[in-house]
């Protein structure tokens, strides 16, 4: 899959964008990082996570015309659209429970906003 059209909006002291960072490049998948200052979003970096992500939170992946907020969301559809090594154990999908993954998206979630 050409990976050419693949622009990470993150800050370099984010744990959420550090999480992707380390899956993308454990995948060996090629992308732009557009950093974002968190503390002044009025250039073009800013401006751009402000329209893509009205909850100003980075890591956002931009993907051709798909925009993915979430770090653990974004590590998942890494996986299901890229090769490379594996980031998740192979589970059949109808073995599956839904709560371990609820669980981790609240903790994830549960991150202050330091930047408030
Ligand atoms: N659950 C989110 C957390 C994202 C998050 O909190 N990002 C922080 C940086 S680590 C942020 O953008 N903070 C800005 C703010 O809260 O205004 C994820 O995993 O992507």
């Amino acid at each position: 899959m050409s990976v050419s059209n693949l622009t990470l909006l993150a800050r370099f002291g984010s744990s959420a964008s550090w999480r992707v960072r380390c899956a993308l490049n454990y995948k060996h998948i090629e992308y732009d990082t557009r950093p974002v200052n968190l503390l002044d979003m009025s250039d073009e970096n800013g401006r751009k996570l402000l329209q893509l992500n009205p909850a100003s939170r980075v890591p956002v992946l931009i993907h051709g015309e798909r925009v993915i907020t979430e770090s653990l969301a974004i590590i998942e559809y890494l996986e299901e659209n890229f090769d490379g090594p594996r980031l998740l154990p192979l589970i059949p999908t109808n073995a599956r429970a839904p709560e371990p993954s609820h669980c981790i998206l609240r903790a994830a979630s549960s991150q202050c906003r330091i930047f408030a």
